[in-house]
């Protein structure tokens, strides 16, 4: 699936083991998926930049079990073990599992009932009402499960710049009239003036990560939650566009605007040069050793590094 994190997907995944351990009969298991998967939403960065094993085991909740399967999917995009499982319970199919609130059970009568094996089949089956009657589907949960489905597709989509800019004018002075909120800006693929943006990437500076986050989180544009950190939080707005925020001090703003302005490749340009200087960057600052060089603005890092300042449009490489 593009366009989601790594951290947000693999936390899916887990918790669908969970969801199918539970229904073996597994004890303590489901209860540590979870719990991963939380921590995999609560982290600051992507899990693709932990390195080896030992790395990420020394993350809080994950162990070498659960270790192995995160670089599993970083290097494969699947998790055999979840594999494995949705087929020893009858075959259920990944796609329909990605449909929160569905669950193996649902999902299993579905695909019995009524030979549903996508999103499409489900929201199309949902409409014309041939889910009514079936053990498990009430009125509610089929409402629930239909407007679930379609948070699906929606990931899958890109959305035109054009129909976005109003949704981000607004959610960016909703954000900096937050108590706390210091600066607020919005980076990724909208700040690069991309056509079609996959999310939507806002950095907030303060001193108050968890209050602000938490009051970010009540905003009412805010439709759902689905990562809540006190560094991290995303959510999707009422028009359908996942939010990704970042919390961070003043003293990290330009390391980490220009990280999360991307692109991926323009970063990597960037760190290239860095090591070639036998320096460091990541979202955190540009480092000698343990010494910080620049992080305070993104100006300030191109100087360091001897370039001259990119235009966030052309950051493509
Ligand atoms: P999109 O959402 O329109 O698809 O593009 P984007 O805004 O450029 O990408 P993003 O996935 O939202 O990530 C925001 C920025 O974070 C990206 O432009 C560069 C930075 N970034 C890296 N490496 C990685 C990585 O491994 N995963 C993610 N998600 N972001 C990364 O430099
Ligand atoms: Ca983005
Ligand atoms: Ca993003």
């Amino acid at each position: 699936m593009i366009d989601m994190e790594n951290n947000v997907r693999i936390a899916m995944l887990l918790r669908q083991i969970a969801a199918l351990l539970e229904e073996q009969g597994v004890a303590f298991k489901p209860a540590a998926y979870r719990r991963a998967a939380k921590e995999l939403e609560d982290l600051p960065q992507d899990i693709s930049t932990y390195k080896g094993l030992k790395e990420l085991e020394d993350l809080p909740g994950i162990g070498e079990s659960i270790a192995k399967k995160i670089q599993e999917y970083l290097k494969t995009g699947r998790i055999s073990a979840l594999d494995k499982l949705l087929m020893a319970q009858g075959g259920i199919s990944p796609a329909l599992m990605e449909v929160e609130g569905l669950g193996p059970k649902r999902a299993r009568v579905l695909q019995t009932e009524l030979g549903i094996q996508s999103v499409a089949d489900l929201i199309k089956a949902a409409k014309e009402g041939k889910l009514n009657g079936l053990p498990g589907f009430s009125e509610i949960m089929q409402r629930k499960i239909l407007e679930n489905a379609g948070r699906v597709s929606e990931r899958n989509r890109r959305f035109p710049r054009t129909e976005l800019i109003d949704d981000v004018a607004k959610l960016l002075a909703k954000i900096r009239s937050v108590t706390g909120v210091e600066k607020c800006e919005v980076a990724g693929s909208f700040r690069r003036g991309k056509e079609t943006v996959g999310d939507i990437d806002v950095l907030v500076v303060t001193t108050s990560a968890k209050e602000v986050s938490d009051a970010i989180a009540e905003l009412p544009i805010v439709r759902d939650v689905v990562a809540h950190g006190d560094k991290k939080l995303s959510f999707d707005l009422t028009s359908g566009i996942r939010v990704d925020v970042r919390l961070v001090e003043r003293d990290q703003w330009g390391a980490a605007l220009l990280y999360f302005t991307g692109s991926k490749e323009h970063n990597i340009t960037l760190r290239k040069r860095a090591i070639q200087r036998g320096w460091k960057l990541n979202e955190y600052g540009l480092f000698e050793g343990g010494k910080l060089i620049a992080s305070r603005e993104e100006k300030d890092i191109y100087d360091a590094l001897g370039l001259p300042f990119s235009e966030p449009k052309n950051r493509a490489e």
